[in-house]
């Protein structure tokens, strides 16, 4: 049996393509276990089906817990849950940005703390509906000392689905590569509420793009001693700007639906580290305030 807590988009894409039976989500603290979670599933391909997957009951020994949280809400909804689940079941983390992963990883030394990294699209255009848009790759890698040994068997029951799940040793460097493009897109299309693509003709983009992509460069240079250029981060930014032009990015969708968004996590947490290593990032932190006027923190 796979656990998965976090019944939103992600955690409802993983439900429906593991096995039927072998999946449950977890209930947070205090929420009712005896009804199931039906929903519409449409798949990449193929036509659209019901999926109906019941809550993890008492006694329910699962092999693996998939999170599927906000990054926000991850520490706390683990917290209250975790001392039901065995010391050594892997918990696998899918939050967005940098940070809560770390924070899960600090309270949990001893237990198998994995985080993925994943290009899968999926969203919620209805409540009752779940749509796969995209493929993708998901990578798997280890955040404490005893999760390295589950790294394999993590992918293998992952595999099961027929997505592409690969390991990843290095999964931190693999979450910054995301984060760079989560930290080049999403809050400018979150301030200027426009779809991903339209950032890049827009004066805010043009006049603060180079200042960040320099900021990022050290940033990463210090944390990962890994260095790119800013350039070559530009270019990386732009390509999935123009690849996903259409797109209304996870940080604008929070803001319009009047959601906590994870600024904290994507330039927030870029500001901090800038803060902790003595690197300057204005740009970071300007974006970051901006976001933070806009929604609910
Ligand atoms: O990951 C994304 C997000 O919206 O969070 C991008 C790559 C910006 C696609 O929309």
């Amino acid at each position: 049996m796979i656990g998965i807590l976090g019944a939103g988009s992600l955690g409802r894409l993983w439900g429906a393509l593991l096995p039927a039976g072998r999946v449950a989500f977890i209930a947070r603290l205090g929420e009712p276990t005896d009804t199931d979670l039906s929903y519409r599933f449409q798949p990449f391909e193929g036509p659209e089906s019901p999926v109906t997957i019941p809550f993890l009951k008492t006694g329910n020994k699962p092999q693996l817990i998939l999170v599927t949280t906000k990054a926000g809400d991850t520490l706390n909804a683990l917290a209250g849950v975790i001392d039901r689940f065995a010391m050594d079941t892997p918990i696998l983390l899918f939050q967005n940005g940098l940070g809560s992963q770390q924070a899960v990883a600090d309270r949990w030394p001893g237990r198998p703390i994995l985080a993925a990294s994943t290009t899968e699209g999926a969203n919620r255009p209805e409540p009752e509906l779940l749509v796969h848009a995209g493929t993708g790759d998901t990578w798997v890698g280890p955040m404490t000392e005893p999760a390295r040994a589950a790294v394999s068997k993590t992918v293998a029951l992952l595999a099961a689905t027929g997505l592409a799940v690969h390991p990843e040793p290095d999964i931190l460097q693999r979450l910054w590569q995301k984060l760079i493009i989560n930290a080049g897109i999403n809050a400018y299309t979150a301030i200027l509420d426009c779809p991903n693509g339209e950032i890049l003709s827009t004066h805010l983009y043009q006049s603060t793009i180079d200042d960040l992509c320099q900021e990022l460069s050290q940033l990463m240079g210090a944390a990962l001693q890994i260095r790119e250029t800013p350039n070559s981060l530009r270019q990386r930014i732009e390509r999935v700007a123009r690849n996903t032009a259409g797109n209304t990015s996870s940080m604008r969708a929070d803001v319009l639906r009047g959601r906590r968004t994870e600024i904290g996590f994507i330039n927030g947490y870029l500001t901090q580290l800038g803060n902790e290593l003595g690197i300057k990032t204005p740009v970071n932190q300007m974006l970051t305030e901006r976001v933070q006027q806009l929604s609910s923190h």
